[in-house]
């Protein structure tokens, strides 16, 4: 059914200013490659890889056959008391790729999921181990993870958080979020400036007593919140604060994961190997949702004890394991490893960042970020309408460009292909600097 004959008020759009939308909807109904296709078929090139979900491209061959073949082969099986064999493949194959040390691997159906599921598993740890009282969970200010009621209160984005202030979960504080403009606009790559932010974790250890925490929760690259790459040295130091106080450190990796920054892992990027990781997107290239929880053994070991025909984590979703879900996961480790992907991304790291920096000197610009293959360009909000300039430049992009852009705001945000061609991204520059230098 085209738009025109749809009811599109019957579908309450997420994260979208629908009432607006609705008034000119932008619609996709096909893919493929790098680019999207509109219903009357005109092409638009994708620059942010889905929803930084779709690193390999859209519709990759390989993984669609996975895809076709599995739902015909086993649609679905539960995986409690039974369980399928792509879930146990896909397991080892993630576990393989991930840090030393971290052998385990927990599976949901998003990022959101994943977040909840890794705050329960750290919770129930301490627990496992005799330490109860280990209750309390740290996130940090402007950290995204995800929208349910523990990645929410955890998270530190006040505007998803505003309208349920009194039904966040107890037991929550945050450290100080990293971004300093004034020290390290157009930094590029890590900023300089910060390491000592870290220090606000040993603030808490003394107020709440360290005793009292579980664990404490961020992103490697903050990405939602407008692409915040962590000061040098700051992500070594929480690992030694949380080590010092036997608090157990989970890096959100939703978006940090599977090759954005070069590495199969942030964690593999900045030297630092967390307790606990969480992914999501790139696990499926978001063909099929899933997210997997992976686990040090020292994690997982806490909780193999006691009657063995107990159940240990009381904790699950009908969805867990999905075989379609991975069978898709199983297919996008095969090309990531056949096509050389995490390689190929970080060759175009610099490419990337000399594209992006171009627009330090634009008018409206007032900051640019970038690490790996996350990228954003921050501009100065009109006066009285903050967000209208992002907007709107989202839009001209669209309509005027052909070029599927993310603003935040007045923040650009870029998660290019991590198998993107260089005239691409440089076609892609030379657009959205005609659209910024068209608009006020
Ligand atoms: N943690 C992190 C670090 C994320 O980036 C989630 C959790 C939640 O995942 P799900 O699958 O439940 O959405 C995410 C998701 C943006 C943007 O604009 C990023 C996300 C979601 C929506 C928008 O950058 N990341
Ligand atoms: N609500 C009800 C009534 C259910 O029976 C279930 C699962 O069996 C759920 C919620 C949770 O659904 P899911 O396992 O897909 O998260």
């Amino acid at each position: 059914m085209s738009v025109a004959a749809s009811n599109i008020d019957a579908y309450w759009m997420p994260f979208t200013a629908n009432r607006d939308f609705k008034a000119n909807p932008r619609v996709i109904s096909g893919a493929s490659g790098h680019h999207y296709t509109t219903e009357n078929g005109t092409k638009l090139y994708d620059m942010f890889s889905g929803l930084w979900t779709s690193g390999l491209g859209h519709c990759h061959p390989k993984i669609v056959a996975a895809v076709q073949k599995q739902v015909a082969e086993l649609d679905y099986c539960m995986t409690f008391q039974v369980t399928n064999n792509k879930a146990i493949e896909l397991a080892g194959r993630v576990t393989e790729m991930a840090p030393e040390g971290i052998n385990h691997c927990f599976f949901t159906n998003s990022g959101s999921e994943s977040v909840d599921t890794a705050l329960k598993i750290a919770l129930a740890c301490h627990r496992a181990r005799g330490e109860g009282n280990r209750t309390r969970l740290i996130g940090r200010e402007r950290g995204y993870h995800g929208v349910n009621f523990g990645g929410m209160s955890v998270g530190g984005i006040a505007p998803n958080r505003k309208a349920f202030s009194a039904n966040l979960i107890p037991g929550v504080d945050h450290i100080r979020q990293t971004h300093d403009i004034e020290r390290n606009a157009f930094s590029r790559g890590l900023p300089k400036h910060g390491a000592e932010l870290a220090e606000d974790l040993v603030r808490l250890c003394g107020l709440h007593d360290s005793s009292n925490i579980a664990a404490v929760i961020v992103e490697p690259v903050a990405g939602s919140t407008g692409v915040l790459p962590p000061p040098v040295g700051y992500l070594e130091r929480l690992r030694e604060i949380c080590d010092q106080h036997g608090i157990l450190l989970i890096f959100d990796e939703v978006i940090t994961a599977f090759g954005r920054l070069g590495r199969p892992f942030g964690a593999h990027r900045f030297g630092v190997t967390p307790d606990i990781i969480i992914t999501a997107k790139g696990l499926t290239n978001g063909v099929i949702p899933m997210g997997a929880v992976l686990v040090r053994d020292s994690v997982y070991d806490a909780f193999m004890h006691g009657p063995e025909n107990m159940i240990e984590l009381f904790h699950g979703y009908t969805y867990s394991g999905h075989p379609v879900a991975a069978a898709a996961g199983i297919a996008t480790m095969d090309v990531y490893e056949e096509e050389g992907t995490f390689e190929q991304a970080a060759s175009l790291e610099q490419g990337f960042e000399d594209l992006l920096h171009s627009f330090a000197d634009h008018k409206h610009v007032i900051d640019v970020r970038n690490y790996g293959l996350m990228g954003a360009i921050e501009m100065a909000p009109r006066d009285g309408a903050p967000g209208a300039r992002g907007t709107e430049t989202h839009k001209k992009c669209f309509w005027d460009e052909n070029l599927v852009v993310r603003n935040g705001m007045d923040t650009l945000q870029f998660s290019p292909f991590l198998n993107s061609k260089p005239d691409e991204m440089e076609q892609s520059f030379a657009a959205i600097r005609r659209v910024l230098d068209s608009i006020e």
